[in-house]
């Protein structure tokens, strides 16, 4: 077996409906869309239907290889948003931008029904930051779908995650949750290829907890399926720089390329045009990328 193999295992392929992703090779930057109005970096700035249209469609020419539309904020303490106003927010956006574009399009919900319309309007990636657990319908919609399904780790919900969030060992802890995840996913009928894990940074953790899942990466790229990682903008990075939300570029940039070197392969962020280069950048000089 050849160091990358090896490094990334069989998770160099992703099923999302009609796409399938090869990422041995390959970083997806998935570009985020927040249709609300209190996300913690954008909140307000893509709420009307068209500001949200134009804005992925910039990020669709600024390089992203997905877009991530979201009509919920999950910042901490943020409150949870009724069904019909997240379902007026995103499916509409989503449904244009699956007839004005050929990117594959992501839902970020935790709510089955939302994520049930996402599809029908032409979403092919439900990224469910409760990992199928917050609605009890969820795990069905997604098995009965052909679409890609990220597992995220979180401890509790937005509202209470931040609330002294405690592990022995945080890494070890995020991997065991994540295997466990993934099995359940099987188990109700979701085949494992349209599977990618995230660590959740800055969902329950403490600033040293995320800087922990940051050095430690490598542990959970062998969990043997693609690794998404949202560091963009996070509080960790501020907190690193002393700076606030719009000067974290930079600190994003760093995260990100030292996670594609350290084996992930999907990377969600917020500035699309910067990180599409630091990517690529990234994963030339990561580990194994010469071996064949
Ligand atoms: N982070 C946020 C939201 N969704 N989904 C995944 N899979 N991983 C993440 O790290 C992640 C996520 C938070 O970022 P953002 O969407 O910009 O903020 P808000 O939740 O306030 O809308």
């Amino acid at each position: 077996m050849k160091s990358a193999d090896h490094q990334v295992g069989d998770a160099s392929l992703w099923h999302c409906g009609p796409h399938c992703f090869r990422l041995r090779r390959r970083v997806l930057v998935m570009g985020i869309v927040n249709v609300t109005t209190d996300s913690f970096s954008d909140g307000g700035l893509y709420f009307q239907e068209d500001q949200a249209v134009e804005q992925a469609l910039q990020l669709v020419g600024d390089g992203a290889d997905i877009l991530d539309i979201g009509g919920e904020s999950t910042r901490p303490g943020a409150d949870p948003v009724p069904l019909q106003v997240e379902l007026d927010r995103v499916v509409p956006v989503i449904r244009r931008l699956a007839r004005e574009t050929d990117i594959p399009i992501s839902v970020d919900t935790c709510k089955a029904e939302v994520a049930r319309e996402a599809l029908a309007a032409g979403a092919v990636i439900i990224n469910d930051v409760t990992a199928l657990r917050g609605d009890p319908a969820m795990e069905e919609i997604a098995a009965r779908s052909e679409a890609g399904i990220v597992l995220m780790h979180m401890i509790g919900t937005p509202r209470t995650m931040q609330h002294n969030p405690q592990y022995v060992d945080v890494v070890r802890e995020v991997a065991q949750f994540l295997q466990e995840r993934l099995l359940r996913a099987e188990a109700a009928g979701i085949s494992r290829v349209r599977i990618a894990l995230d660590p959740g940074i800055g969902f329950g953790k403490t600033f040293e907890h995320n800087l922990q899942l940051h050095r430690r990466m490598h542990e959970l790229t062998a969990l043997g399926r693609p690794l998404l990682v949202g560091p963009s903008r996070k509080a960790f990075i501020g907190k690193l720089l002393d700076l606030p939300v719009e000067q974290r570029v930079e600190g994003t940039a760093a995260a990100v390329a030292l996670a594609i070197a350290a084996g992930a392969r999907i990377i969600r962020v917020h500035d699309v045009r910067q990180m599409t280069r630091v990517a690529k950048v990234a994963l030339a000089l990561s580990p194994g990328m010469a071996d064949e």
